[in-house]
């Protein structure tokens, strides 16, 4: 049967008093929150909901699994600092979203989640689809709400839109039982939220920014160091301002790629496990270490014993939980970032006749070690006359993009590649899952990503293993036609876990064989779009501006060199500086 159409009503406000369902006050919070699209997948408790939906003007989003929900909405709020939106009913529904919310909770992303839950009087009686979505997402939320009464549903939900973006974003969920949605009652717009508990510390001490700024000035080997909360407050014109001020050099972590344009003098490159030696070197020998909305990551300090090891450190932060969590700063200042850079830059600039010229030699010194770092040890950008290499396809991916292009990426060898290689002119531009590493987030972040951004070219950059989780959403890409361009980087294996295998177990390649996968023309044209594999260098550049002149969805299938290793490598546990360029002795970490 073909779905009737579906005439969306014009947005209205709503009066104050109205009478209206539970579902319909939703979706009345929704608009007032300005949100226009949201992902989702219905089911028993949330038909009220859906019901109300039917003519409603916002557009919901049907995916194919409620993971892809998530990392859609994800991809949503990753591509404008919006708060994302999913939804799903209770039971499966909601458990299927746990991966994403640990992923929103893990890269500090804002999302609020709405789940259905059984009928208020069921709940704890084992009822069909019941599962206490409460307790589960308890850790895998900044704050989660199971709502009890009609009256409390617009506060609720305005409260978790507020808790969701404030502070360090993160996402929220909010259960509501199927009674609730389906109550009427009196609608009252919310005016105010109150939070006694919940405080955000955004200004900083301005006595410790006018002690970061001294050493900022005094050292004669600075390093900023900047994470992803450089993107997530909108910080990069501000880091932009200190950087010049400083005249330091600055990495940009997985999470904070773009949040210094790729193109600026001063920057350097990604630092960690897959950074480049320069970045790694620079951070182990700087005497200053200016940790901006960033973690600590493992991934990035490798061995914490040795890293940056000469160095003190000024560590900003809006959650005081993460200062001196993994290394105790010499100056710590709690504050959004975007801000405190402000006043830092605005006091840099006063001291600046005071300090400013004192250091110059030392600086000019430290800034040829880190030219001489570059030039030494480059990213291996191998090409090869008879197959393709996963670095050329990155390097034709960043030439055609030329720093702009949206690029969502999948977890794997691809995504430290893409990482490595292409260019980000831009905060917002690259999306991945950092801190989760969940494989399929690539796909489905590109489809939030194309939705809230309809005028750039964004490309989804998967593995053969990843892609084969993502697969169902080829249907949602065609029902909504976004032109997201899906390169698979296809080398028959889970890259990465053989590449562990390879260097560290002896190469005894067990439980990684890909090598069946889907004919990618047949597989597009099954969906109604086109689709392409290729496995010669001299198709690539031809291949790849054919899907991007595609006016719609493109699947272009590219067959790499499968034994390729991601370089530099800093072996698991190691201290970064003990980067490998090339195999190594196996020893199993
Ligand atoms: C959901 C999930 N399962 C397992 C892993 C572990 N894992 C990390 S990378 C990787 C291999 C990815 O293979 P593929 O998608 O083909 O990308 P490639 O590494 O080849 O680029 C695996 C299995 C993961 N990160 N996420």
């Amino acid at each position: 049967m073909q779905a009737p159409e579906v005439h969306p009503a014009p947005a209205k406000r709503v009066e104050t008093g109205q009478l209206m369902t539970g579902a319909e006050m939703l979706l009345e919070c929704l608009t007032r929150e300005g949100v226009d699209c949201f992902f989702g997948y219905p089911g028993g408790v949330t038909i009220p909901f859906y019901d109300a939906l039917y003519s409603h003007h916002i557009k919901h989003i049907l995916v194919r699994h409620e993971e892809n929900a998530c990392f859609a909405a994800e991809g949503y709020a990753r591509a404008t600092g919006k708060v994302g939106v999913c939804c799903a009913t209770s039971g499966p529904g909601a458990t299927n979203l746990v991966t994403g919310l640990v992923d929103a909770l893990m890269d500090s992303i804002p999302l609020v989640a709405i789940t259905g839950q059984v009928h208020s009087k069921l709940i704890g009686s084992d009822a069909f689809q019941e599962a206490d979505t409460f307790g589960i997402t308890r850790p895998s939320t900044k704050h989660n709400f199971m709502v009890k009464t009609l009256q409390e549903l617009p506060q609720i939900v305005h409260e978790a839109f507020y808790l969701a973006a404030s502070g360090r974003p993160g996402p929220v969920l909010v259960d509501i039982p199927k009674d609730v949605f389906q109550a009427r009652g009196h609608y009252t717009p919310v005016d105010t939220i109150h939070l006694p508990g919940y405080k955000v510390f955004t200004e900083g001490h301005t006595g410790q920014i006018r002690r970061a700024a001294q050493l900022v000035w005094e050292a004669e080997r600075p390093m900023v160091y900047a994470g992803g909360g450089i993107v997530a407050a909108n910080a990069a014109p501000e880091l932009k301002e200190f950087v010049e001020l400083s005249d330091a050099p600055a990495v940009c972590t997985l999470m904070g790629l773009g949040g210094l344009s790729c193109s600026h003098p001063n920057y350097i490159s990604m630092p960690g496990m897959h950074g480049s030696y320069a970045a790694n070197m620079g951070m182990t020998e700087c005497d200053l270490l200016i940790a901006l909305g960033a973690r600590f990551d493992d991934r990035v300090t490798g061995q914490l014993q040795s890293f940056a090891r000469h160095a003190r450190v000024i560590h900003v932060d809006i959650d005081p939980a993460e200062i001196g969590k993994n290394r105790t700063p010499d100056i710590p200042i709690v504050g959004d970032v975007k801000r405190v850079l402000q006043k830092l830059n605005k006091v840099l600039q006063e001291l600046e006749p005071e300090f400013g010229k004192k250091k110059s030699e030392a600086r000019r010194q430290w800034w040829t070690r880190i030219r001489d770092w570059k030039a030494e040890r480059p990213y291996d950008r191998p090409h090869a006359e008879n197959e393709i290499k996963p670095q050329h396809l990155m390097d034709e991916i960043d030439r055609l993009s030329g720093g702009q292009a949206i690029v969502c990426s999948d977890v794997g060898q691809h995504q430290m590649w893409a990482a490595q290689l292409i260019r980000f002119n831009e905060p917002r531009l690259w999306i991945n899952s950092g801190g989760l590493g969940a494989m399929g987030f690539g796909l489905p972040s590109a489809m939030g990503a194309q939705m809230a951004r309809p005028d750039k070219l964004v490309f989804a950059i998967c593995g053969d293993g990843g892609f084969q989780m993502s697969i169902p959403e080829l249907a949602t890409i065609m029902t909504h036609a976004l032109p997201i361009k899906i390169i698979v980087m296809n080398n028959g294996y889970l890259g990465m876990v053989r590449q562990w295998q390879t260097l560290f177990y002896n190469n005894r390649l067990s439980a990684v064989d890909m090598s069946c996968f889907p004919d990618a023309e047949k597989l597009a044209a099954a969906y109604g779009f086109r689709g392409r594999t290729i496995d010669k260098p001299w198709q690539l550049t031809q291949a790849l501006q054919e899907a991007i002149n595609e006016p719609g969805p493109y699947l272009l299938n590219v067959m790499v060199s499968p034994e390729e290793n991601v370089y530099p490598m800093v072996p698991a546990g190691g201290a970064i500086q003990d980067m490998v360029f090339g195999p190594v002795e196996p020893v199993a970490v």
